[in-house]
């Protein structure tokens, strides 16, 4: 069933995700933006016997890839097998239902965007272009931006890349850095003329104008806007390959060391994985008209997959082009931008591992909380509150309460409904009732998915209150008949939430269709009120969610501080070395060990602490600056070591008899030097 007139003409839904990047694991800033949006919808349409597919796989492609295989050492393979497998896993644990996720590296896709390059060359769809490039005259290579670094023109850092200073944030070209530096020699680079094949968007600016900002007015406004500024800016040739020696080899002699670039092999990556899927048929998902091809991506996306590729397609001739691309803005994590360099993220991964068992509350916080109009804000707080207040408070108790009323009254069995119980409010519920397939329905359709997820907690919330208002289980002491009938309205709500929350909750809609010993059903099925037949045993109730305590929520905060902690010691700029000095000058210092035997605030100074010390050899004051690192008696009892032949020096009238030793860590806070095992006092550092 379809909810929504224009759907009318499609008789089968070819769905795709955005294929992460195979160097590094996913996290919910993705989950939020584009798998747990698809997969409801996805979830949805089989529900209603759509005939569907749906796509995912990993990008293995591309210039980072090369990178961190370079930094750690390994092959770019090795580095996207890994990421490859972590990923894969992460999606199936966490029940995005995907029906083939593959992979960019496999050899049915470097043949199928091999080919898609060929059919376009060789129907003259592209223009050659010679340009000046970077090249390493040592390793042999060009350059891909990232490979060359150099100071910004704008800020003066000194590390900035050749695509973008990250200090500043300012986009560069390669040629803008001063002192260019090859990250594979460390040697200046030089430039040298490279030959690529460039598709000249400029040429389908008409089309685009017609087809997006005419024929797709209905598209996101976040979308359809990014698609206007560009069509407006004027559309410009894009070159399709690129010098490196990891990707699909660019098909065409005298190519060596070209590839394809990623961007345009990856969303052909979309098609090799049907074609993988169904070797025999993938070509109804791609090339009939009355296929609906739907994208799911982040915003940092659209242009690729509203424009570019729509243009490959439209250039290559026999495809589809997507009817529509609900990209989503992005999700913050704690008031922070996510990073997958700065290890500012909820890895999925990490996640399962943590919440064993919680997977619907991670899919239901993230729901509710899509980034689907402007970019949001993930906090460990909202996902405590959401999943105590919300997923427990609301559905799991409404749940829970019918299930054990019905085994405490009616020995576990459905109740049948006696003839004149039925009172005006269990019409006016039944109807309520009624309404909610649709809603939910056309608000998935219009990818309104927070909308309807709360659409269908509404239906819980609308349970919860008629087993409040008719309070069943004072009702059994005075009418049993009644109680019989508020039971089976409320296990049909029940039945009703088994079939509408399965998009969203795909585990707990599961266990609820156990517990109700349901047959599979359609979402056609839900907004009735006999789903669940009369005398049909129902399951001992288990709860479906349990609270989250504040223990769980502040182990996950502190992980994410350990993370800005070590963030910010790594950006810490170090002291350079101090001139050499001979090994003489280094042995007339004499450093023990000692013990602080009493510490006191030196009067009407911020900054020192008289110390008396045992040194092993004497018993002797020390005055000290670190008065607003430490407490007195905090000290007491510590071990340090100390510079024990320093000239002695008066400070603030007390003579101070040698230094202990102080290491300053990045944010300026000072550090006592112990040894790292109790020691006599006056053992020799040396
Ligand atoms: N791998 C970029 C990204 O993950 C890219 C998407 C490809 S979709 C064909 O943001
Ligand atoms: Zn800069």
């Amino acid at each position: 069933m379809k909810y929504k007139q224009e759907d009318n003409q499609f008789n089968r839904y070819c769905v795709t995700t955005a294929l992460p990047y195979a160097n590094g694991p996913v996290h919910i800033g993705h989950l939020a933006g584009v798998y747990v949006p698809a997969d409801v919808y996805v979830r949805y349409l089989r529900a209603n016997d759509e005939d569907i597919v749906f796509i995912g796989g990993s990008d293995e492609h591309g210039v980072p890839i090369t990178i961190k295989a370079r930094k750690e050492g390994v092959t770019p393979q090795q580095i996207v097998d890994r990421y490859h497998n972590v990923i894969k896993k992460s999606f199936e644990d966490l029940g995005i239902s995907f029906d083939i996720y593959s992979r960019t590296s496999s050899k049915i896709h470097h043949q199928t965007a091999s080919e898609f390059f060929s059919k376009l060359y060789n129907s003259g769809k592209f223009i050659e272009q010679v340009s000046q490039q970077y090249y390493d005259e040592e390793a042999k290579a060009f350059l891909a931006d990232r490979y060359i670094t150099g100071t910004c023109p704008h800020c003066g850092n000194e590390k900035a890349y050749g695509d973008q200073c990250e200090a500043c944030g300012s986009s560069l070209s390669p040629t803008e850095l001063i002192n260019p530096k090859s990250a594979l020699s460390g040697n200046e680079p030089v430039l040298k003329e490279t030959k690529h094949w460039y598709l000249p968007l400029n040429d389908y600016e008409d089309f685009m104008k017609q087809w997006i900002l005419e024929g797709h007015k209905e598209w996101k406004t976040n979308v359809y806007g990014q698609c206007k500024s560009w069509i407006e800016q004027g559309l410009q040739p894009r070159a399709v390959t690129r010098d490196l020696d990891w990707g699909v080899k660019v098909p065409l002699p005298n190519a060596e060391g070209k590839v394809l670039y990623v961007w345009f092999d990856a969303p052909i990556g979309y098609i090799s994985n049907t074609k993988e899927l169904y070797p025999d048929d993938w070509q109804k998902w791609w090339k009939e008209r009355d296929t609906k091809l739907v994208h799911f991506i982040g915003k940092d996306n659209i242009v690729f997959h509203c424009i570019i590729f729509p243009a490959m397609l439209q250039a290559e001739g026999s495809y589809i082009l997507p009817e529509s691309v609900p990209a989503n803005e992005f999700l913050n994590l704690e008031g922070d931008k996510i990073s997958t360099s700065r290890n500012w993220a909820v890895w999925l991964h990490e996640y399962l591992e943590d919440f064993k068992d919680k997977q619907d509350v991670l899919r239901y916080v993230l729901c509710a909380n899509a980034p689907e109009t402007k970019d949001n804000d993930f906090t460990w707080k909202d996902f405590q509150t959401r999943n105590n207040s919300e997923l427990v408070a609301i559905l799991g108790n409404f749940v829970n309460r019918t299930l054990v009323l019905t085994h405490k009254f009616f020995e576990g069995k459905v109740p049948q409904v006696p003839a004149n119980t039925i009172t005006p409010l269990e019409q006016e519920v039944t109807a309520e009732i009624a309404k909610f397939p649709q809603r939910i329905g056309l608000a998935i359709e219009n990818y309104k998915f927070r909308e309807a997820l709360s659409e269908m907690m509404n239906l819980a919330r609308i349970g919860n209150k008629y087993l409040t208002e008719c309070e069943p289980w004072k009702m059994i002491k005075t009418d049993v008949e009644r109680t019989a009938a508020v039971l089976n309205i409320s296990l049909q709500i029940c039945a009703n939430l088994a079939i509408l929350s399965e998009p969203f909750l795909p585990f707990t809609a599961n266990k609820l269709t156990k517990m109700l010993n349901l047959p599979p059903l359609h979402w056609s099925d839900a907004g009735k009120t006999d789903i669940i037949k009369p005398n049909s045993p129902i399951e001992k109730p288990e709860l479906l969610f349990e609270i989250i305590d504040d223990q769980a929520i502040e182990a996950q905060i502190a992980k994410l501080e350990a993370t800005k902690q070590s963030n910010q010691l790594e950006n810490a700029s170090v002291e350079p070395q101090k001139p050499n000095i001979s090994f003489e000058d280094f042995s007339k210092m004499d450093i023990r060990t000692a013990t602080i035997i009493a510490a006191e605030k030196v009067a009407k100074t911020k900054k020192l602490l008289k110390l008396t010390v045992n040194t092993g050899i004497d018993t002797r004051t020390i005055v000290s600056g670190i008065a607003e690192y430490f407490e007195p008696e905090q000290i007491i009892g510590k071990q340090v070591s100390v510079l024990v032949n320093l000239e002695a020096k008066e400070l603030k009238g007390i003579t101070s008899q040698g230094m202990i030793l102080m290491a300053e860590n990045a944010d300026g806070s000072l550090h006592f030097v112990s040894p790292c095992s109790q020691l006599i006092n006056g053992a020799e550092i040396r």
